[in-house]
């Protein structure tokens, strides 16, 4: 970002939409800074943050007295600003320019939005999550042909945090989906470091969580 301030992060890593901004951050280089915001401490709920997002609400992002709420938004518009105006740039891969590539990341993403967040509660406590990923991950990953390869998308990054988060309670729902899993760590690994930075916190709460349960249980859950 020559002669452009570091953006500004506003984060609470238990977040899935928070994750994804920061892996986005860290992976493709961009100058920012993190402002930690816990959840948990209601510190979302003060004056300050309720005049950033007035819907109180994680992630927020500023750059440059610009201020922008919601994560699919902040991922699509510094693919925007940084697609031309680097460095450091924004592959094209992340989120073509090219109308129809363009839709099919749009496409996953307005679903994503709509189907798997108001819903997280039952996806990953209840069960459910069996059904999503066959129903609805694996179906969209086996169209397109589970490519990965180096070219990232916004959209396989998205599937892949939201995966993710059934993870603090301990559990792995693709232990038993072996081309998920073969999909996921070609992910991680291109990822690397970003990836489990960003995840440091469900790091800490799986580990907590599995280490009150039972030998028996925990092969159940992992
Ligand atoms: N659709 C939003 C999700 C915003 C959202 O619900 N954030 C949650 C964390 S994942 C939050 O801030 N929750 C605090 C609350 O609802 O009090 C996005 O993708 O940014």
């Amino acid at each position: 970002m020559a002669g452009r301030q570091a953006v500004k992060a506003y984060l609470d890593l238990v977040s899935q939409a928070c994750r994804a901004v920061l892996i986005f951050l860290k992976h493709n280089k961009i100058p920012h800074t993190v402002e930690n915001i816990a959840i948990r401490k209601g510190q979302h709920k003060t004056p300050e943050f309720t005049k950033l997002n007035p819907m109180q609400k994680l992630p927020v992002l500023e750059d440059n007295g610009f201020v922008l709420t919601e994560s699919d938004a902040i991922l699509k518009y510094l693919c925007a600003v940084l697609c031309t105006t680097g460095p450091p740039y924004v592959p094209d891969h992340w989120y073509p320019k090219l109308p129809e590539k363009r839709a099919r990341v749009d496409e996953y993403t307005a679903w994503n939005h709509a189907n798997t967040h108001t819903s997280s509660i039952f996806l990953h406590e209840i069960g459910f999550d069996m059904w999503l990923v066959d129903m609805t991950f694996q179906a969209k990953l086996e169209r397109a042909g589970y490519a990965v390869k180096v070219e990232l998308k916004l959209k396989s990054f998205k599937i892949l945090s939201r995966l993710f988060q059934s993870l603090c309670g301990g559990r792995d729902i693709l232990k038993d989906r072996p081309k998920l899993l073969s999909w996921r760590s070609r992910v991680q690994s291109v990822l690397s470091d970003s990836f489990d930075e960003a995840h440091s916190a469900v790091y800490q709460i799986r580990d907590k969580f599995t280490a009150k349960l039972s030998p028996c249980s925990k092969q159940a859950t992992l």
